[in-house]
């Protein structure tokens, strides 16, 4: 089965929301954002703006009906900056035309007064100064200081990891269509149409019921739209309740770019300490999150941080502190992997280091502390169904890590200019939501008379292929062909309370969900056949569309059985429900079970760079990875490889900068480079482990979104080993990205 988009998206005909045509009198906004990081405002200056042609009203604080907060977590962020303006960027205003040009002109011509106050862009310097959005947090296990005694050799040192831009395809943008009675229709490029619902209730003082979330697909999320869709969404809907007309944003790229969080920029302090034989037997991190001005998702962000801050490793001693550290950014918020790789980051540092004093690889460390089963996590959950092991030893055997190693070094022995680096990644990522209650499915099944099915699911398409598993599950379930079964939109009045898309889960929960409802129907289209055919309804089974007795094909079809079951008044829809069993977790204590199962595999980067320019060349993916029983093989290997293209990027090319004011620099696809087709190794092998099981996802397959994403850091380490080859590493502070120009400097550390 093929991606059931694929044939829209290459043609240019998948609808997005403003792809849909406009109803009549549609308006246009665009937001007037703070020109400055820091400051009190005083007072705005809107009229003349209010007197460009076209322009219909302006929008701010004031002027929002209900609720004017609004959050994910805590209601802490204003929907318009009100006395004050936290970042460069921060919402002041709406301006809304008759046409996307006049609300621009418009928006160009606002201004506001603001006493300018000293921003902090630093966690280190808001940790200083106290500025936290909780509480610091330290989770430890074993005996971190007292073991330091016992270590043969100790390294500590510091981190600066960069943050990385969304650059999902589509920028952020909603639709808001008054309907009779005070209902709202909202469409909106969102992870989460029950956050988006919540909210837009929320700012216009009404009952959930009365506003209707449609999704039908996101061109790209990334985390970028699991909480920050709903910003403009609610700003449309406000103008739209104002005027009585139907509002449109569509952020522009700029605007996109400054005006929503990113993945957390991290930085970071590591001690490592090992034994002899190579055994990690201490580690401790202190982790500054740089949050960026409100809550967002900055405490469930760090508490994955936290959670995978020991990756795949079995360490008896670690020591994990968390800070949620609030600078004078736009809130920094979920992006796949969601604070996972900043806490797996550190420890492959620390392993580089402790290696380069030992005199050994870092592959030899990381081979000798892999986890297996029975290992208790800090955060007490004990490992099951481990295959860490299995693909490390997979990989180093399949592609030959011995050969790749010995040819890398006759070629940087012939060469003098350029350099080959190899270094390898093994991922643990542990799926679930760690907010237990987020863990739920739903998914309604309805088979028409004609014996066509529909599929609605809370589960949001952004081009990861979830409506391409819903069916194909569906088409299991029921022994029917995919071509049978449509899947919909994702709306909020036929599914209610949908968890968003996010954490790898969305196929684990819905798809559950959606074997659930499928068995309920077919369990009842089952009984009418065993009554037609005198039969017992176990005998039989659905086959390509033609029911089976004893494994033996009868004259009664998927089509006629549907039509025998209406006539008998027996349910052709249903409505299933998921989610996963014993769940607990404790996220204060950071103690429990959070993740219902684990994900696995390995991965190794080979890179070449030059040693005169400083630029690089990704030659090699190998990765053997851990799928389970993959659902649609070729859906699955596109987020593995895009999860790899986009962990390749955040280590690499990807450099958000911010000037001392706190304005964001790199605003534009000309000064942010993210890794392209070119970029992408012109080797990329990918292995899955075979005859593996995984009860606890659907079908047996495994989540498989967030966990690639991982493979990518092996290129900052291969790229090093290769500026080693050239020339000692020398820095005071490990800094990610690994861009060009600092492969340069790296190169030559006394050119000034
Ligand atoms: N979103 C969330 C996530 O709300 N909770 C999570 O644990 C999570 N994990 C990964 C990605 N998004
Ligand atoms: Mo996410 S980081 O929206 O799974």
């Amino acid at each position: 089965m093929r991606h059931c988009g694929s044939h829209l998206h290459v043609s240019g005909r998948s609808q997005y929301v403003d792809d849909v045509p406009a109803p009549k009198g549609m308006l246009h906004a665009v937001v007037f954002g703070s020109p400055v990081a820091h400051g009190k405002l005083l007072s705005l200056d809107l009229e003349a703006a209010k007197a460009v042609e076209g322009v219909k009203a302006i929008v701010t604080y004031e002027s929002i009906p209900g609720s004017k907060m609004i959050g994910a977590l805590a209601l802490d962020e204003p929907l318009f900056a009100d006395k004050e303006v936290l970042f460069q960027g921060h919402p002041i205003a709406l301006v809304i035309a008759d046409s996307h040009a006049a609300a621009t002109k418009g928006a160009k011509t606002c201004s506001a007064e603001i006493e300018e106050l000293s921003p902090v862009t630093c966690p280190r310097e808001a940790f200083a100064k106290g500025l936290l959005l909780q509480e610091t947090r330290v989770f430890e296990k074993g005996d971190v200081d007292s073991i330091w005694s016992e270590c043969e050799t100790i390294v500590a040192g510091k981190i600066d990891l960069a943050g990385q831009e969304h650059l999902y395809l589509e920028t952020n943008r909603a639709r808001v269509i008054p309907q009779e009675d005070g209902q709202m229709k909202v469409y909106s490029s969102t992870q989460s149409p029950s956050a988006v619902q919540k909210h837009v209730a929320g700012v216009l003082g009404l009952p959930m019921h009365k506003v209707e979330v449609d999704v039908k697909r996101l061109g790209g999320g990334f985390g970028g739209k699991e909480d920050q869709a709903t910003h403009w969404a609610c700003m449309a809907a406000v103008g739209a309740a104002l005027l009585k007309a139907p509002v449109q944003i569509v952020l522009s790229r700029p605007d996109d770019m400054r005006m929503t969080g990113k993945r957390h920029p991290y930085k970071q302090d590591f001690k490592i300490g090992l034994d002899s034989a190579g055994k990690i037997l201490a580690y401790e991190v202190h982790h500054f999150q740089n949050s960026g001005a409100y809550m967002d998702l900055s405490g469930p962000v760090l508490e994955r941080t936290v959670l995978h801050s020991t990756n795949a490793y079995a360490i008896p001693n670690v020591r994990i502190r968390a800070a949620a550290c609030r600078t004078n950014l736009p809130s920094n918020t979920a992006y796949r992997g969601f604070g996972g790789p900043q806490g797996m980051f550190p420890l492959e540092v620390a392993i580089e280091q402790a290696a380069a004093k030992m005199g050994v690889s870092p592959d030899w460390i990381q081979s000798r502390n892999l986890i297996s089963d029975g290992y208790v996590f800090q955060y007490g959950q004990e490992m099951e169904g481990c295959n860490m092991q299995r693909t490390w030893d997979e990989a180093v055997e399949h592609f030959d890590v011995k050969g790749i190693k010995a040819r890398i070094a006759a070629f940087n022995k012939e060469n003098l200019m350029v350099k080959k680096g190899f270094a390898m990644m093994p991922v643990c990522f542990g799926i679930s939501f760690t907010k237990t209650f987020l863990n739920q499915g739903s998914s309604l099944v309805h088979v028409y008379t004609d014996g066509s099915v529909s599929v609605t699911t809370g589960g949001i398409e952004m081009g990861q292929g979830i409506s391409s598993n819903m069916i194909a599950i569906a088409s299991r379930v029921f022994g029917i062909p995919h071509a049978w079964i449509n899947s919909n939109s994702t709306n909020t009045r036929r599914i209610a309370n949908i968890s968003p898309s996010a954490a790898s889960a969305t196929s684990d929960l819905n798809g559950n969900a959606t074997i659930i409802a499928c068995n309920e129907i077919l369990s009842g289209m089952l009984k009418i056949a065993g009554e037609h055919l005198g039969c017992s309804p176990e005998a039989l089974k659905i086959v390509n569309g033609v029911v089976q007795r004893d494994g033996a094909p009868t004259e009664l079809t998927w089509q006629q059985l549907v039509l025998k079951t209406y006539f008998a008044r027996v349910q052709l829809m249903a409505h299933g429900f998921y989610s996963p069993p014993d769940l607990h977790y404790d996220g204060v204590k950071g103690f429990g079970k959070p993740f219902h199962y684990y994900t696995f595999g390995t991965c190794l980067i080979e890179t070449t760079v030059d040693c005169l320019r400083g630029t690089y060349t990704i030659d090699a993916s190998r990765i053997v990875h851990d799928l389970g029983r993959t659902i649609i093989p070729t859906v699955d290997r596109g987020q593995i490889e895009g999860g790899l293209a986009q962990g390749l990027g955040w280590v690499t090319l990807e450099e958000l900068s911010f000037s001392d004011s706190g304005r964001l620099t790199s605003h534009a696809l000309s000064t942010y480079k993210a890794p392209d087709a070119d970029f992408m190794p012109d080797v990329m092998e990918l292995k899955l482990l075979e005859n593996v099981d995984n009860p606890g996802g659907p079908l047996g397959s495994k989540a498989v979104g967030e966990p690639p994403f991982m493979y990518g850091t092996a290129a900052y380490f291969a790229i090093r080993r290769a500026i080693e080859a050239y020339t000692p590493l020398i820095e005071d502070e490990v800094r990610c990205p690994m861009t060009p120009e600092r492969v340069l400097l790296s190169l030559y550390p006394n050119f000034k």
